[in-house]
Order: C-alpha cells, then sequence, then structure tokens
C-alpha cells in the first residue's frame, strides 16, 4: 500500500520527531496537535521540546513544504496517535483521556481505505476495546472499511532520531491487513526489521520491556539496600556479578522516573491486580528509593533540619533535560521537608522554575555556604567536575554521591567524607 498524506495527532516527543521524518521522507504530513502555543511556536520555527537534533529536523521538514502543523486533524490516507497517557497520581490508573479526544478527532475524517495507528502506550486490548468503537462511530467498520494497528515507540530520550530510524519496530494490527497497512507505512523510513503481529500482542510488548527494566532497577536498588547493610560496595558486587555470562544487574540510583518506566508497569497492575504482585512491589521498591537516600544524607550529616545541602542535578536521568516524574526532584522534596535548606543546579535546564524550589544557574552559587553536597544525576558534567571547586565555596565537608559519580579518592583528597549509595560507611 502506498501513503501520501499522513496526520499524526500529537506533537510532543514521540509525535514531533515522527511527523517530521515521515516529512523528509516525501509523504505529506499535517501535525496536530489541541494546544496552541505549541502550533504558534513551531509556526515561529520555534521548538517546544528539547531533543538532539529535533530543532533542524523539524525546520528542514517544514521549510520542504512537506509538514504543516494545524490545531484540527484533517482528511488524510493514515492517521498516527502519539497522544500522552499518564496515570491519575491516587489510584494509578491509566489516563486515556488524550487518546479518546484523538480518536474522537480523526473519526469525522475517516475515509474508506484509510490507516490508523496507536502509538501511545496503553492498557492490553486498548486498540480493540476504547479506540475501535470510537472510530467505528464513523460508521465505517474497522479490519474492513478501514485499517487499525497499535505500534509502539521504542525510543530512548536522548536519542530518539536515531533510533526512531534504525530500532526494530513491532507493527500490530486488528488483522493482518491492518498489520500489513501499518508496515508499508512504517517501510518509508525504518531501517530495522519491522515485524507484524496482532494489536493486543504488540501492546503487551510495550509494556513488557518497560515493566522489564522498572523490575530489573527494582532489583539493583533492593541489592544497594542489602549491600550497605553488609558491609559490601554494591557497585564492585554488581561489575563482579556481571561478569557471569547470563547475568546484567542494572546500577542502582535515586530511583525511577521520566514518565515511561514510572509508569507503564502500573498500566498492567491496573488490568490485572490479582497477577501482578511482582510488578507492583517493584514499582513500590523504586518509588521508595528516595526516602533511602535521604536517610543516608542523614546518616552522613545528622539532623537535616536547618542545614544547607546543595544538590547536583533535577532531571530525570543523565544528559537529559527532562524534569518529569524525577527522583531527583523527590528527594530534594524530602530534604526540605526533613527541615533542610536545599539549593539545586540542573545544567540542563539551569533557569527551570518549581515551586518551592531554589534552583541556582551554576555550580559556584550551588556550593555557596553549602554543609553538604549531594550528586543526584550522574551527568558528563558532574562526572568531570574537580571536587576542589567544591571545597573552595562550601562550609561542610558531607558529600552523597548516589550514582556511582564521583572517585573516591579525588573527594578524599579534597577534604571530604564522600558516602555513596550501596557502600556501608
Ligand atoms: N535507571 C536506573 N538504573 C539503570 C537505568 C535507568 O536507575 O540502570 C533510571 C534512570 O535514571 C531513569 C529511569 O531509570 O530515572 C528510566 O530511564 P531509562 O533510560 O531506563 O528509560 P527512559 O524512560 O528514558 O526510556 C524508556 C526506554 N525503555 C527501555 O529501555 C525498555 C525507551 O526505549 C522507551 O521508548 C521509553 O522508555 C518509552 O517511551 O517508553
Amino acid at each position: 500500500m502506498k501513503f501520501q498524506k499522513l496526520c499524526v495527532l500529537g506533537l510532543g516527543y514521540i509525535g514531533l520527531p515522527t511527523a517530521s521524518t515521515f516529512a523528509t521522507h516525501g509523504l505529506d504530513v499535517v501535525g496536530v496537535d489541541v494546544n496552541e502555543k505549541i502550533i504558534e511556536t513551531l509556526q515561529n520555527g520555534e521548538l517546544h521540546i528539547h531533543e538532539p537534533g529535533l530543532r533542524n529536523l523539524v525546520q528542514g521538514a517544514i521549510q520542504s513544504g512537506h509538514l504543516r502543523v494545524a490545531t484540527q486533524p484533517e482528511p488524510a490516507d493514515a492517521f498516527i496517535i502519539a497522544v500522552p497517557t499518564p496515570f491519575y497520581e491516587d489510584d494509578k490508573r491509566a489516563d486515556m483521556r488524550a487518546v479518546i479526544s484523538a480518536a474522537e478527532a480523526i473519526t469525522p475524517h475517516l475515509q474508506k481505505g484509510n490507516l490508523v495507528v496507536l502509538e501511545s502506550t496503553s492498557p492490553p486490548r486498548t486498540t480493540l476495546d476504547l479506540v475501535t468503537p470510537i472510530l467505528e462511530k464513523s460508521g465505517l467498520k474497522a479490519g474492513v472499511d478501514f485499517y487499525l494497528a497499535y505500534s509502539p515507540e521504542r525510543v530512548l530520550p536522548g536519542q530518539i532520531l536515531r533510533e526512531l530510524v534504525e530500532n526494530a519496530r513491532v507493527v500490530g494490527g486488528i488483522t493482518p491487513e491492518s498489520a500489513q497497512a501499518a508496515y508499508d507505512l512504517y517501510t518509508a523510513f525504518v531501517q530495522g526489521d519491522i515485524i507484524k503481529t496482532n494489536a493486543t500482542t504488540a501492546e503487551m510488548v510495550k509494556l513488557m520491556e518497560n515493566t522489564t527494566r522498572d523490575v530489573n532497577i527494582a532489583i539493583a536498588n533492593e541489592f544497594s539496600r542489602l549491600a550497605d547493610r553488609f558491609g559490601v560496595d554494591v557497585w564492585e558486587a554488581i561489575s563482579l556479578a556481571n561478569l557471569h555470562p547470563r547475568i546484567n544487574i542494572l546500577s542502582p540510583g535515586p530511583g525511577v522516573g521520566g514518565h515511561c518506566i514510572s509508569v507503564d508497569p502500573w498500566f498492567f497492575v491496573e488490568a490485572a491486580p490479582d497477577l501482578t504482585p511482582v510488578i507492583r512491589t517493584a514499582r513500590e521498591v523504586n518509588d521508595s528509593q528516595p526516602e533511602f537516600v535521604v536517610k543516608l544524607v542523614e546518616r552522613a550529616l545528622g539532623s537535616l533540619a536547618g542545614k544547607k545541602i546543595a544538590a547536583l542535578g533535577l532531571a530525570y536521568k543523565p544528559d537529559v533535560d527532562d524534569l518529569r516524574e524525577s527522583p531527583a526532584v523527590e528527594v530534594v522534596h524530602l530534604l526540605q521537608q526533613a527541615g533542610a535548606s536545599v539549593k539545586a543546579f540542573e545544567p540542563f535546564a539551569p533557569n527551570a522554575v518549581l515551586p518551592n524550589f531554589n534552583i541556582v544557574p551554576n555550580l559556584e552559587e550551588v556550593f555557596a555556604k553549602a554543609d553538604a553536597v549531594i550528586l543526584l544525576v550522574a551527568h558528563t558534567e558532574f562526572k568531570k567536575m574537580d571536587a576542589a571547586l567544591a571545597a573552595s565555596t562550601m562550609l561542610g565537608r558531607v558529600a552523597v554521591d548516589t550514582v556511582n559519580g564521583w572517585d573516591v579518592d579525588a573527594w578524599q583528597e579534597a577534604g571530604f567524607e564522600l558516602t555513596r549509595l550501596g557502600v556501608s560507611s
């Protein structure tokens, strides 16, 4: 099947790169977002999100005339839904409102022979049980009059543009013909294998990937607590265990953040609470890791009340600017709740504003008069940092490393007592 015109609904971290990449591969693409500010920003040649290489890609796509942006969908050969699926904070249920609205917005434009692909991470059976009935309000029958498929995005923030093209892609159709239609669409730019399956399998594949990573990080975090208790250096123990040909333990840290891995496992728990004790417990372990980190700081510094702490890093992981669901932010929050006065520095978002946070724009200011420094994100810049810089402006000599980013000898030479996550002192 050949596609000429494509409508991409949702211009976030997935939709915008996807729309632009299709456009630079010759399709006529309309990128749709309900947020007028985003559309205005893009029309002015600016970007509302940060991802390496994305600015050039979007500008090139718009200048080529193959990418337009709008607030409403319009008739097309194919539609891709790439809107967010967060969860409700109180009961962790998937918030599917954006998917529902996007499907409803497509319905009036749907024509015979069209293809609709859902890319948003969703609970199992969403394509069949939620999206199909909405689209069928058009009077057309899914799998008969139009093709419908689920294809998960699997790209890693920070490397989205490369992974979008190179990663294997799973396309799950509600019928084999739907899977084939989605296959034909993605051949426009995907260089990795494109594998056809059914829609619910494709939904589960995505959730299984992120859930596996979450559970694996939870075990690493639990190992950090065990090592701390038993007088072992968890980083050394992990590197030795990983010499085994079938073992690959991930890294402990201050917790799991971002809007994928800390969210998606709940979709399984919500859909089948009776079948998911391991998944639920892993989530709880990772969510409680910031508390473990705060206890570590308390052990190093004594009571936190009135102490001045310099926090290095607020992003959810190294070398990105995204502060969403960040465990580093949670640690700062808990330190403040314990009575500490915290200054934070995030080199990838130096001017970020968070309610009740004191975010300073450089290292000098974060260190000034601090009693202790805590490393929360292994940004390259922080790993390379000279301990002497901290020593020159800080009052105290307590350092806490939650990500194995600092060299013990270098910090000791600079006069610091370095406490490391997963290493009992
Ligand atoms: N983390 C650890 N220890 C580790 C690895 C990660 O504590 O050993 C933490 C990170 O610091 C971060 C969180 O886990 O807080 C998640 O980071 P990540 O790099 O593991 O994943 P994301 O959320 O940036 O992207 C994931 C990817 N999924 C997998 O690797 C299975 C990506 O491929 C998905 O496309 C993305 O989720 C998504 O959109 O679902």
